[in-house]
């Protein structure tokens, strides 16, 4: 039996004769005997509508499915809380939850891709949502962002263009999840606005190890409002305490078949086993003085502010510590809304942002089917709420007394009008001007971010950010777009342009006149990474008559530093040591792949090194590892050798080699797991 815990289903538990939790019922409360056959008249007689049983089962069925997103369809949502460092930022907003140290504010996370169905593989090359509802005590915040900090389009009208562009082509349904197609980089190329978010999302940054490994941002620039009723622009970042790390490229295809849930499950696990993924908000300010000091619009969502010109301040943290126990009730009724704001917090007038202040609230009507999805639990405030509003599909509230209109006194004049500063008021803003369609001027400037985030990369970010051009122009069956975008590539980097030119066979452009040579390190995933081994997985290799105090050796010191060690061998069970003892297996390598792992591990014993070099799938898991970036590590001459015959050299990066018993073994190859991949190596062997 369900109930949902409004006070209305408390109420009546002391009435339920029924309550007999684990005996099956209809939805009237009726018991059921049986739910496996059908009335019917005689043992092989047709089903009879009488059965009100089997008719209800089966049109509760009928009905399970709502209609998913139009965009970020597939999700994984969280539980968590926010809690601010100290009350210095009380002297910006008025809003309660960032200001009162310590205080934490109930939070549901939900992170997607964009483009695909949701059905759709979480490895795909996109754009990832990061979309925080805050249940504050004066009511909820939906702060609705990306893990990039810009937009594909200025002016949210344009928003239905995009969509239609990136999602699979209408004649037949292809592809899915994917932006490698004609559709999408002819709106590319024909719209030069999009050009900066292209950089990103041929970036890394559209490929992370895991949601709890990326930023998240706030994209639109915000007002935060004090209690004098004074405005500061500002940006908001979300910084993941583990860093920032991505896939590469192959990798993602590959898991996309071995494990289409990596990401949602990497979040699931991690919350299970106690890592509580954990992000801190920062933000940047601007005072209202400086709207018009950069060489960019603040209203354009285009642009970033870089953090070299505006600082980014640390606020608080947020932490996700509880999965939710029904994906359909929770994470996929979630409803966010960008108009769902606090006092302390108002919105500008981002042309993008204003659309977007009318699309969510439409989109929630018909996906989750009338006005009252603001009673399902997940998106219900933990605020007082008394409204006026009544009726609807889907009303669980069941309303009393006479009056639900204002002014009113049968009511006793309730619900009064807030008469104090704890009321939402707009920031006064004045506002004038002829009524016109038309862009300002300061929106104009496409490219110099794009170059600005070009000229940030390091090496290998360059060459991955090349070799995704590739790709996806590659898809495009039509030269006349492949060639377009190719000379708005021209305008960001004139080497970029003819690099991805030369790789999808288009005549590289002239140069487009000098591009500046500014850089903003923050943009980088390669300055400064955060080097942890926490949650990372390393897949140890073994077979019959491996070193068993090699395993150990290596796991223990891992482990000890809150990574997952899982022993693999070429059937489940265990296999037998060198001294004689058996050593568990975790999983049979015939049911992952390397790309499943963050680093891989032979250990001694010449007979297990021997076994292993006769299994392709073994040695394929090396070198597969190795292609990607990620540690490899050998204990003893015999892995040494099997290692150089994968295709693993000794001396490179990331590749350690020695006696696992010796500790310099164990922190070489704790220090080459930290360092998420090693990109430095060899050119041949990073995708270019
Ligand atoms: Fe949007 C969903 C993020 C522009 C219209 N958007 C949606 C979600 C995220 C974003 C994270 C999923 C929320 C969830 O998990 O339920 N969207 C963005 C960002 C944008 C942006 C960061 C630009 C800065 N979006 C944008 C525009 C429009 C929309 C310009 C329309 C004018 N977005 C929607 C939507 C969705 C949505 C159609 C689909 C499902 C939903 O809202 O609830 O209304």
């Amino acid at each position: 039996m369900t109930h949902d815990g409004t006070s209305k289903d408390r109420q009546l538990a002391g009435f339920r004769v029924n309550a007999a939790e684990g005996t099956l019922t209809t939805d009237q409360g009726i018991r059921v005997d049986d739910t496996d056959n059908t009335l019917r008249p005689g043992e092989r007689g047709p089903s009879l509508l009488q059965d009100f049983h089997f008719r209800e089962k089966l049109t509760h069925f009928d009905h399970e499915r709502i209609p998913e997103r139009v965009v970020h369809a597939r999700g994984a949502g969280a539980y968590g809380y926010f809690e601010p460092y100290d009350g210095s930022l009380s002297e910006y907003t008025k809003a309660r939850f960032l200001t009162i140290p310590g205080q934490r504010t109930p939070v549901f996370v939900r992170f997607s891709t964009v483009a695909g169905s949701r059905g759709s593989a979480d490895t795909v090359r996109d754009v990832r949502g990061f979309a925080t509802k805050f249940y504050t005590d004066q009511g909820n915040f939906d702060l609705v962002g990306n893990n990039m900090p810009v937009f594909f389009i200025q002016d949210g009208i344009k928003f239905p263009d995009f969509v239609h562009a990136v999602k699979p082509e209408p004649h037949n349904e292809i592809p899915q999840a994917s932006s490698a197609h004609d559709t999408l980089w002819d709106f590319v190329q024909l719209q030069p606005e999009t050009t900066h978010m292209m950089m990103w999302l041929m970036s890394d940054r559209a490929l992370p190890r895991s949601y709890r490994m990326m930023q998240g941002f706030g994209v639109h620039t915000f007002r935060f409002v004090d209690s004098a009723g004074r405005s500061t622009f500002v940006k908001f970042h979300w910084k993941p305490r583990l860093g920032v790390h991505s896939l590469v490229w192959d990798e993602t295809k590959k898991i996309a078949g071995q494990d289409p849930d990596f990401n949602r499950r990497d979040l699931w696990e991690a919350i299970e086993n106690g890592d509580f993924p954990e992000w801190e908000l920062g933000v940047q300010l601007v005072p209202e003085e400086d709207e018009h000091r950069f060489d960019f619009d603040l209203l354009d969502a285009t642009k970033i502010i870089p953090e070299e010109e505006v600082p980014v301040r640390p606020v608080g943290r947020l932490v996700l510590d509880r999965n939710p126990d029904n994906v359909f009730a929770e994470t996929e009724q979630v409803a966010f809304h960008l108009g769902n704001v606090v006092p302390g917090i108002d919105v500008t007038n981002d042309p993008l942002l204003q659309a977007r202040l009318f699309s969510y609230l439409d989109t929630q009507l018909i996906r989750l089917g009338g006005p009252n999805f603001t009673q399902i639990p997940v998106n219900r405030p933990v605020a007082e709420v008394a409204t006026h509003h009544r009726d609807g599909y889907h009303q669980t509230t069941i309303h009393k007394g006479q009056a639900s209109y204002h002014p009113n006194s049968v009511g006793g004049g309730c619900p009064a009008l807030a008469g104090d500063a704890s009321a939402y008021t707009f920031y006064t803003q004045q506002v004038d001007g002829p009524m016109i369609r038309k862009r300002a001027e300061s929106f104009n400037d496409h490219y110099s971010q794009a170059t600005l985030f070009w000229n940030s990369m390091s090496v290998w970010e360059k060459k991955h950010i090349i070799a995704a051009f590739r790709f996806e122009l590659g898809k495009v069956g039509r030269k006349h777009i492949r060639e377009g975008v190719v000379r708005n590539l021209a305008h960001v980097d004139h080497h970029l342009a003819v690099a991805v030119a030369e790789g999808v066979g288009v005549t590289p452009p002239e140069r487009a006149g000098e591009t500046h040579k500014r850089s903003s390190p923050a943009l980088s995933q390669a300055v400064d990474p955060v080097r942890d081994v926490a949650t990372r997985k390393i897949a140890v290799l073994v077979a019959d008559g491996v070193d068993a105090s090699d395993v150990t050796a290596v796991a223990e010191a891992l482990t000890g530093r809150g990574a997952v060690c899982e022993v693999l061998a070429s059937r489940d069970g265990s296999v037998r040591g060198a001294n004689g003892d058996r050593v568990e297996v975790d999983r049979s390598i015939k049911t992952v792949g390397s790309v499943l792992y963050d680093a891989v591990y032979v250990p001694g014993g010449d007979e297990s090194v021997e076994e292993l070099g006769k299994d392709g799938d073994a040695l394929h898991f090396v070198t597969e590892a190795y292609k990607h970036g990620k540690a490899v590590a050998g204990s003893g001459e015999a892995a040494r050798s099997l290692l150089e015959r994968a295709g693993v050299p000794a001396s490179a990066e990331g590749v350690v080699t020695g006696n696992a018993s010796a500790a310099e073994f164990t922190n070489a190859f704790t220090e080459a797991v930290a360092a998420h991949r090693h990109f430095g190596r060899d050119s041949e062997h990073v995708p270019a």
